[in-house]
């Protein structure tokens, strides 16, 4: 039997390939499959979504992965999307995602507000020639699934009481930005108790001021990542029930009576974390064989030392649930584990090449708590800086006498490409020196004009390191 190159798959047309593949399907009892569920983790505004497009782009269409070893060595077969394993999720909207990315004008998907899964079958040949012999090609169904940044904040509630967690946000909340973002829920509260009688009314008031606290947090200047509960931020399909009708109250000594405000929203809180937040990680996080964790390092020096010390909390509270090797509290539920871990800093096109060693030492520094976690855990941890879809080209201009490396691209709601120095990241831990008051202001960019048009996957930065790292060993 003659095998399609994963080169010559770009060159065939859909209906020949959907032959050639049909033609594979004969052979579908000596095809050995294998599944792995990649969890994409990422705050709000990390990069998911276009990270998933890219990758599932990438796959499909070919040719820009040179350095993933299935390919290298030449092979992969093919790539093609199945329906998710979850019949009662919405497929990933990849189609729409990529319209939209390669339009005339090119635009960036929309922040997400749901969960959507995909599966995308990988054909290849394997690696030993005995294997081979009894089995000509496999299949690795690769499992990846989208939602809205804001729920991943929801899952270090799932281990904590309505005591805890109260107690918890009221201490943030006592600290600048946060005290004045939240003055007027910070009022609210000084007018109840928590023990008047559970009025519906008064919740939804203290549920609304909490809400508009939050939405404050997210949309001020230090662009604050420990925002919970997620959905009251971003709902769903959740928006206007009482499920999202709670909000902090102070503890007082000793305990409130159950029959009480206390009471109203202690259950409510309860109720949110079984039916909403328990469901959502059991269903989609607590069997995950590979997790990718994606982190905007640049958005997050941009918006300067409260918001990055705010994302660090965030992330390790998050990353504390999963099951790494041995530990994690998420999946004792179900007794799966997690034993390879990539941290990534994305967006990695903001900053010229030479800049990108000193971004991933950044990103290694500030996840070394959780990275040291995991690894104590026993799982495999490495750290690199990628771009998901390059959208500037590093140029090396000159400035004064001195040689400076540059990017052009074009700068978000601009019409024309640029060449700009983005400034550089530092190779140390003084991020923040005393007397600059705003020292970074890396810009966003547009994708690139015609990007993708040329049916050879999404260009990117190091996709192909990160995906041989979290996939390599299952298609060898
Ligand atoms: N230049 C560049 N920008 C990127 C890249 N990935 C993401 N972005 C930018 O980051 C924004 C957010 O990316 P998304 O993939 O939508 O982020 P997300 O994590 O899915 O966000 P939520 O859906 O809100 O959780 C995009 O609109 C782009 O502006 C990349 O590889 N290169
Ligand atoms: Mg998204």
């Amino acid at each position: 039997m003659k095998f399609l190159k994963w080169n010559q798959l770009a060159h065939v047309g859909e209906q020949a390939l959907g032959q050639a593949l049909g033609h594979v399907n004969v052979l579908a009892g000596r095809v050995m499959e294998g599944t792995l569920r990649l969890g994409v983790t990422g705050l709000r505004r990390s990069g998911k979504t276009v990270f998933v497009t890219s990758l599932i782009d990438n796959l499909i269409r070919g040719g820009r992965l040179p350095f993933m070893d299935v390919i290298a060595a030449n092979r992969f077969l093919a790539a093609r999307l199945r329906a998710g394993p979850d019949r009662t999720s919405p497929r990933f909207s990849y189609e729409k995602y990529l319209a939209a990315l390669t339009a005339s004008p090119p635009h960036w998907p929309a922040a997400t507000t749901g969960v959507s899964q995909l599966r995308l079958a990988l054909r290849f040949l394997p690696t030993s020639p005995l294997r081979r012999s009894i089995q000509p090609m496999a299949t690795l169904n690769l499992d990846v699934i989208d939602y809205p940044g804001e729920w991943l904040m929801d899952l270090p509630m799932l281990n904590q009481s309505y005591r805890d967690w109260s107690t918890h946000t009221l201490e943030l909340t006592e600290h600048q930005p946060r005290r004045q973002l939240g003055a007027r829920w910070l009022h609210w509260l000084s007018t109840v108790t928590p023990d008047l009688r559970p009025d519906e009314s008064l919740a939804r008031e203290g549920a609304a001021l909490y809400t508009d606290y939050l939405h404050a947090c997210r949309r001020s200047q230090s662009n604050l990542s420990l925002v919970q509960p997620g959905r009251f931020i971003e709902p769903g399909e959740l928006a206007g029930t009482p499920l999202l009708t709670f909000c902090p109250l102070p503890p007082g000594n000793g305990e409130p009576r159950a029959h009480s405000l206390w009471g109203l929203m202690n259950e409510r809180f309860e109720a949110y974390k079984s039916m909403v937040v328990r469901r959502f990680f059991v269903e989609h996080f607590a069997r995950l064989d590979r997790q990718i964790v994606l982190v905007d390092v640049l958005g997050m020096l941009n918006a300067g030392p409260a918001a990055l010390y705010d994302m660090r909390m965030a992330l390790t509270a998050c990353l504390e649930a999963f099951h790494h090797g041995r530990g994690g509290w998420l999946s004792r539920l179900t007794g799966h584990q997690i034993d390879r871990v990539l941290f990534a800093a994305t967006k990695a096109d903001h900053v010229a090449a030479s800049q990108h060693t000193n971004m991933r030492n950044l990103l290694d520094m500030l996840v070394s708590e959780a990275r040291n976690a995991i690894r104590f855990e026993g799982a495999t941890v490495d750290t690199l800086a990628l771009a998901a879809v390059k959208c500037t080209e590093t140029v090396t201009t000159e400035h004064q006498g001195r040689k400076l490396a540059c990017i052009q691209g074009t700068p978000l709601g601009r019409q024309r490409a640029t060449v700009l120095f983005p400034g550089s990241i530092p190779d140390g831990p003084d991020l923040f020196p005393e007397n600059v008051s705003q020292p970074y202001r890396f810009l966003d960019f547009e994708p690139p004009a015609g990007v993708g048009r040329d049916g050879r996957g999404l260009p990117n930065i190091r996709l192909d390191q990160a995906l041989n790292f979290l996939l390599g060993d299952h298609l060898a």
